[in-house]
């Protein structure tokens, strides 16, 4: 399968996700930048494309797929001469799933653009309220992901998952805001480890 696109933006976590999986799976995929800071992302001729505005999204040959965990799974399903995000049976996969969706689904909405934006713009919140919020939020979500962590390499058994892609981009933006990720020993064993790995350091957004 060719002619994938990847909508992306460097700095954001969820364009990062998908990027690891596209360098985990082997996907060759072009990358065309959506830049969120110019609102490209409201733009029509991108909202033409993915109604949602957000990135990332997929442009595949079947159509535009919106959703990060949505774009993940359908690479997994789509390319299985590669490794799967999701191994292991039923309940394994149940638990990949639930860590994805702790980081993805409650920690980073909180904390995305859009919503620390309507802070600061709308509700006219300082700098310091900005900050307070999202270090609140990210304690919370990184206090139950650790309290689960058995310790090892990964977030899940004893390979790569849906689970650490998740996990690494929600560092890479704490770090960026300056949360003290000191008190979470499990969870900095793991990112040390999975920065390692050549898929996460070519998805890395310096890169
Ligand atoms: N749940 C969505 C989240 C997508 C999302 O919030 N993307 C952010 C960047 S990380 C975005 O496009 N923000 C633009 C905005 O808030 O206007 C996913 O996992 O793909």
């Amino acid at each position: 399968m060719n002619n994938i696109v990847l909508f992306n933006y460097a700095r954001s976590t969820a364009a990062y996700r998908v990027r690891i999986a596209l360098n985990y799976k082997a996907i060759d995929a072009r990358l065309t930048d959506v830049n969120l800071l110019a609102g490209e992302q409201q733009q029509s001729d991108y909202k033409s494309k993915n109604a949602q505005g957000l990135v990332p999204a997929l442009e595949t040959p079947q159509g535009v797929l919106g959703q990060s965990l949505a774009i993940i799974e359908w690479l997994d399903e789509s390319y299985t001469e590669a490794p799967s995000l999701l191994p292991g049976d039923a309940w394994q996969r149940a638990q990949i799933r639930s860590l994805s969706y702790a980081i993805a689904c409650d920690m980073h909405p909180l904390n995305n653009l859009r919503v620390l934006k309507y802070l600061t713009e709308q509700l006219g919140q300082p700098e310091q309220v900005k900050t307070s919020w999202y270090h609140h939020w990210l304690a919370q979500g990184f206090d139950k992901i650790e309290a689960t962590l058995a310790g090892g390499n990964y977030c899940i058994g004893d390979t790569l998952t849906m689970a650490d892609i998740c996990l690494i981009p929600q560092l890479f933006n704490a770090h960026r805001f300056e949360f003290d990720l000191s008190g979470y020993p499990k969870i900095q064993k793991i990112e040390k480890h999975c920065l390692s790995l050549s898929c996460f350091k070519a998805a890395a957004p310096e890169q």
